[in-house]
């Protein structure tokens, strides 16, 4: 099967993009050449190549100059760039790769050194290329809560200190499932890590896209919602809450029921973090004390 890799041939000759090209075309199907080095920048920009064939001495400005313009642009600096030379000089090979190129070739070269050239540039740029999506992958899920899927307080923590720096209004809300340990002690962990997972699938549905919503830590969740009024928190806390009370679990023939008591507090930029953090708790803890499953501010 043809390798699906994109190679960029950029060379002022014609004679030496052909041949490049019909060494490369026994194995890649997506060669690309360019005798235009000005154009070749911004091509390089639309098609991203895997590998970049590079000339050195080019009629209206030079290799290095080239390399050195898609190693400063952030679209294409990953791209590797091997430079296709006659030059032997050292100074000339030692500057091929000062200006940020993995690999240069002599010309004229064998058609077998070319291809294991290519063949080693792809590869490597093949595993950097999943092992930076592994990595992004990781940090996705190091992000949530393994029970929860919700975000985990760190993560709550950093979106909160940067909501205080761009100083804009958000309400911040604390709610606890009541009586927890009750249903715990009664129905066993299994149970209540089930209860946990579907009343932060209540918060998360009832929450808006620019919403956040966090596990705070225990039986306890955070959330914070950009720009609302007390009316409208008012609703969508009210709209999780009844979630919550329709969560119906069975457990040996039994219904298991829960609720969970909010606390919400208005962020003015003039409130430091932890006083906001502490009136969220205290209008909690006066819905604790006044019955539960309630929305206070
Ligand atoms: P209140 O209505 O006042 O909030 O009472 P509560 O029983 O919910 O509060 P309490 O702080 O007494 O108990 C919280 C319980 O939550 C105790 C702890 O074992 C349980 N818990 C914390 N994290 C987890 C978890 O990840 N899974 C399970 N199954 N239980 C948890
Ligand atoms: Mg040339
Ligand atoms: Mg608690
Ligand atoms: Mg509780």
């Amino acid at each position: 099967m043809a390798d699906k890799s994109v190679i960029l041939v950029i060379d002022d000759n014609m004679l030496i993009c052909t041949i490049v090209k019909d060494i490369l075309k026994t194995k890649y199907e997506n060669i690309i050449t360019i005798q235009d080095a000005n154009k070749s920048v911004a091509v390089a920009k639309e098609i991203l190549p895997d590998l970049i064939l590079l000339d050195v001495v080019l009629i209206s400005t030079d290799g290095f100059e080239i390399c050195r313009r898609l190693k400063s642009s952030p679209v294409t600096e990953s791209i590797p760039v091997m430079f296709v030379t006659s030059e032997s000089e050292r100074k000339i090979i030692s500057r091929c790769f000062e200006v940020g190129a993995v690999d240069y070739i002599r010309k004229p070269f064998i058609s077998a050194e070319l291809m294991a050239r290519v063949a080693v540039h792809l590869e490597s740029r093949k595993h950097k290329l999943q092992l930076q999506s592994m990595i992004r992958e990781m940090a996705e899920v190091l992000r949530h809560d393994e029970l929860t899927k919700l975000y985990t307080r760190r993560i709550f923590m950093q979106e909160l200190q940067s909501y205080f720096e761009i100083q804009h209004k958000f309400v911040l809300v604390i709610a606890d499932i009541d009586n927890f340990k009750r249903i715990n002690d009664t129905y066993g962990h299994v149970i209540g890590d089930a209860i946990l997972t579907l009343v932060a699938k209540a918060l998360k549905d009832n929450c808006r896209p620019i919403d956040i919503a966090a596990r705070w830590g225990g039986e306890e969740f955070i959330m914070l919602f950009p720009s609302l009024n007390e009316d409208s928190t008012r609703h969508i806390l009210e709209c999780m809450r009844k979630s919550i009370n329709e969560i119906c679990l069975e457990h040996k023939g039994e219904m298991i029921s829960v609720t969970t008591t909010f606390g919400f507090t208005n962020v003015d930029f003039d409130v430091e973090m932890e006083k906001s953090i502490a009136m969220a708790d205290k209008a909690l803890y006066y819905g604790k004390k006044h019955g539960k499953n309630r929305c206070i501010m």
